[in-house]
């Protein structure tokens, strides 16, 4: 029977046929190959009859990529040899099916891998040798409790933290942040606001609109154009089910235009899009003054919205306490205390994108009613990305497409959410918390952080460092964390951070630093009900039932935490518990979930029909709609209740933080160069810049380890042809990649889909550095280059915001 990924392949190979014969060229087909996976009409595997003696079991892809897919795995012999995804229904557009990409229709390969973990193990060498040596489970439960009573006893409940991880994003009783719960069981833990993906514009979004809400994407079917600011569904938001098929829908319905801001040719434009407009990385709120320029000059603006939804657009509604001219208008005008006008030409000059392009932009986003405007993470994960996030969604409110159909507020897609029940994560008595970025620092130096420099919250400064930490699911300790040289650093000292525990399947580069490493299961070998991400207008949930019975010493997640509940005391086993097993957990999901959706099958027939969907009621999501209708019955949640052009609560913390000179806050949405952006003096040694992106041939590092995944989508450096050419560079040449900060060894893909002076590589790829000799990474892994500096505001990763110098290895 041919594999899954043999039908991927034909697939493929079909669909790459059909856009070559359509006058398409190979590279941009290859570009979009991971694409056309959930697509295929009907998998060849999928005629075969299923054998009667094997059995056929629902389950789900729960990996952090913003989907959620329902898999149909196929057991023979306890052992999964055949993964289907979703079957059912009629696939029509509003009740389609949830098609699994390329990732999840190899999780066989991952489920079976030979290098899974097997057994729980002790560190022996140094953190980072991965030298351990296998232990019993009760020896493992006995020294993880006995440790965390003493920590808990001797620095209290402050200096445990639960390290950032997503590897089960999408599972509830297996959640990655289930580790909370017994914490919160046990008197709390040091908590941490913020994420990884989101950090600067969840903060900036505070201040701006008091919420982060888009349109659903479905609502493209009502918009006239859509604009995306590196935003790229295509590879971020995969699945049948996921942005990128509402995307093509809607667009193929409203006809939309569709323009890609991006440094990147990205796969959401391969040939679907109508114009690329190739930017430099950061610079994007240049751009957007830039437009607002024209829109401005030109009568362009919606005067009634901004003067009814808004403060600080002008004079007429900017807070006394703001200073004479500091209103919106008067920084694009030139009449703001810069005295600059953010002429097109100006912007130019910024961004790398020619004047009159940046005219044309304009005069389409005025002329469009409605507009999709939107924004993906790539922009806002930058050393200004607070500022820029703002700046961008500030073309969405100046033209009035906020709170209408067709329209968006210009951030992310909006999602339908039918109201799962979520396993609680009981309340934390520690209300102490630290930007999810600065761990290494509440390691190394804990009690010197604070709320101004620092950005504490709930303390003006931390009492104590963190010495127990909890790793589960993640991979955040090394690979998918900035500057992994310090962490290694921080991290020798096991004086410092007296306890690591991790969970995982496999000794990923964090792994290798855990001092106590269990092997988990995954959650297609156990039972949960999964809730959908980013599902449209089509929420859905699916009861995954395990496929195979648990191999070697494997147990899942929910035993090894209640076991050290149970050695913590038996209260805190009955907190922690509630005196359920995982199935009556689940059991009581459903029911509750039900409770909320009476016409979702009961938890017996939901194990056989594996997904529950329901259509928003409302069809689309409109952000912002009854405040849209009603700004005084429905106000914001912003002090105010408006949109807060002008923030007076930003007035305050530019005025009271400590801030260095390249660390900008402003109240309004200004341009601000940001560090180790394109403005930066060590471009000098350092000429190049490098962003990361979120890789289709991965979920950031899981699947990572993936053969066949690897050969359809190589790790490799996007360089365009002029830089290469300068450095006598050619495609598929292996190049040394550095900075201060590390090195390594990777291909160039010499391509014209990245703008010059720009270079750009997926993230998540698996380091492979000698941490105790030369530390060259041959694996690809970005965060060996990456900053650990945080951005100014919410002090999260700037991830994208690097420089580097490129050379022939
Ligand atoms: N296949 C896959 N899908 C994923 C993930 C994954 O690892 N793999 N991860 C998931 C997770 S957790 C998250 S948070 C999301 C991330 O979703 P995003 O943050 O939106 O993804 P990125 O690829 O980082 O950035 C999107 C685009 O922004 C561009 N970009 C970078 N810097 C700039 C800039 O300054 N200006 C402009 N205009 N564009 C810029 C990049 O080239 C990229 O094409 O993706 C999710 N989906
Ligand atoms: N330079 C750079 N760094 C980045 C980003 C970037 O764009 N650029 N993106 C950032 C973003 S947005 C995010 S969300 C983070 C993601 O950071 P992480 O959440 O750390 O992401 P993963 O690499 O997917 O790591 C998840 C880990 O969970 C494990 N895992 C998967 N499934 C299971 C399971 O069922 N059980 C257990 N126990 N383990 C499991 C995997 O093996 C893997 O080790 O990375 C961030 N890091
Ligand atoms: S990786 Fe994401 S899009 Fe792919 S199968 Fe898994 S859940 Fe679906
Ligand atoms: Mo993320």
């Amino acid at each position: 029977m041919a594999s899954n990924e043999d039908d991927h392949l034909i697939c493929l190979q079909v669909t790459r046929r059909r856009l070559i014969q359509a006058g398409v060229s190979s590279g941009l087909v290859a570009a979009a190959g991971g694409l056309s996976l959930p697509f295929c009409v009907r998998s060849i595997a999928a005629e075969n009859a299923i054998q009667p003696e094997e059995k056929a079991v629902w389950s789900s892809c729960t990996v952090n990529c913003g989907s959620r897919c329902l898999l149909r795995l196929h057991v023979r012999d306890d052992e999964v040899y055949w993964v289907e995804s979703d079957t059912t229904g009629n696939d029509s557009y509003g009740q389609h099916q949830v098609r699994a990409c390329l990732r999840g229709r190899s999780i066989r390969r991952r489920m079976n891998h030979p290098d899974r973990l097997k057994y729980p193990m002790k560190r022996v060498g140094k953190r980072g040798e991965g030298k351990f040596e296998r232990i019993s489970w009760d020896e493992a439960l006995n020294i993880i409790s006995e440790n965390l009573k003493r920590i808990l006893n001797d620095y209290g409940n402050e200096a445990v933290h639960v390290l950032y991880g997503t590897g089960v994003d999408g599972g509830n009783i297996t959640n990655s942040n289930v580790p909370y719960r017994l914490m919160n069981s046990c008197g709390g833990y040091l908590s941490r606001y913020g994420s990884y993906s989101t950090a600067q514009i969840s903060a900036a979004m505070t201040y701006l609109y008091g919420a982060n809400e888009g349109n659903s994407p479905d609502d493209i079917e009502n918009s006239r154009l859509v604009v995306m600011f590196g935003n790229n569904p295509a590879e971020t938001r995969m699945s049948g089910g996921g942005v990128t098929y509402y995307v093509e829908q809607a667009r193929e319905r409203s006809n939309a235009r569709m323009i890609i801001i991006d440094p990147r040719y990205s796969d959401t434009a391969a040939g679907r899009e109508d114009e690329w407009i190739p930017i430099l990385p950061g610079t994007d709120a240049a751009l957007a003054a830039g437009i607002a320029w024209v829109l401005i000059t030109e009568n362009l603006v919606d005067q009634a919205f901004l003067d009814k939804y808004c403060i600080g657009y002008d004079e007429k509604t900017l807070p006394a306490t703001a200073p004479a001219n500091g209103h919106y208008k008067a920084y694009i005008l030139g009449d703001g205390p810069d005295r600059v006008a953010k002429t097109p030409q100006w912007a130019s000059t910024i961004t790398g994108i020619p004047e009159d392009k940046i005219i044309k932009l304009a005069n389409e986003i005025g002329a469009a009613k409605p507009a999709y405007i939107c924004q993906g993470w790539g922009p806002q994960r930058h050393s200004n990305g607070e500022q820029t996030a703002r700046a961008i969604a500030m073309l969405a409110i100046l033209t009035g497409n906020v709170g209408v159909n067709g329209g968006n507020t210009g951030l992310r897609e909006g999602t339908y959410d039918l109201g799962a029940e979520w396993f609680s994560l009981l309340e934390n008595p520690v209300k102490t918390k630290i930007s999810v970025f600065t761990w290494p620092d509440a390691i190394a130096r804990g009690a010197e952080m604070t709320a101004t420099r620092d950005g504490v919250r709930g303390k003006d400064k931390l009492d104590v460092p963190v010495k127990f930490m909890w790793c589960y699911a993640s991979n955040t300790l090394i690979n998918q964390n900035s500057d992994i040289a310090r962490t290694h650093e921080i991290l020798q000292d096991d004086q410092k951070c007296e306890m690591i525990v991790g969970i995982d399947h496999f000794l990923t580069s964090s792994a290798k630093y855990y001092d106590i490493l269990l092997p988990d299961l995954m959650p297609t070998e156990q039972e949960d009900l999964i809730p959908h991400e980013s599902a449209g207008n089509m929420a859905y949930v699916i009861l995954g039932q395990p496929a195979t019975s648990p191999k070697f010493e494997r147990k899942p997640i929910y035993w090894m935490l209640s076991e050290v509940a149970r050695r913590l005391g038996p209260d805190v086993w009955q907190t922690f518990t509630e005196g359920r097993t995982q199935h009556e957990w689940v059991r009581y999901l459903c029911e509750k979930t039900k409770e909320r959706n009476p016409d979702m099958p009961d938890y017996e027939q939901m194990k056989t029909v594996g997904i529950y969907k329901r259509k928003c009621p409302d069809n689309h999501v409109v952000a912002f709609k009854s405040f849209r209708e009603d700004p005084v019955a429905n106000p914001l949640s912003t002090p105010s209740g408006k949109i807060e052009i002008f923030s007076e609560r930003l007035a305050n913390i530019a005025n009271t933080w400590e801030l260095k000179a390249d660390e900008i806050i402003n109240p309004l949405p200004v341009y601000a160069p940001g560090f180790e952006g394109h403005e930066d003096p060590a471009r000098e040694e350092f000429p190049l810049q490098l962003t990361g992106f979120h890789y289709k041939g991965r979920t950031h590092s899981t699947y990572g380890n993936i053969d066949v995944l690897q050969q359809a989508c190589p790790q490799e450096i996007w360089i365009n042809p002029l830089d290469a050419r300068a450095r006598g560079i050619e495609n598929g040449d292996v190049v040394n990649v550095f900075n201060k900060r590390g090195q390594m060894q990777i291909r160039a893909k010499v391509t014209p889909r990245i703008i010059p002076g720009v270079t750009a590589m997926g993230q998540g790829a698996w380091l492979k550095a000698d941490m105790f000799g030369d530390k060259v990474d041959h694996g690809g892994s970005i965060n060996i280059l990456t900053s650990p500096r945080p951005s100014p505001l919410a002090k999260g990763n700037p991830s994208h915001s690097n420089l580097v110098q490129v050379t022939k290895a």
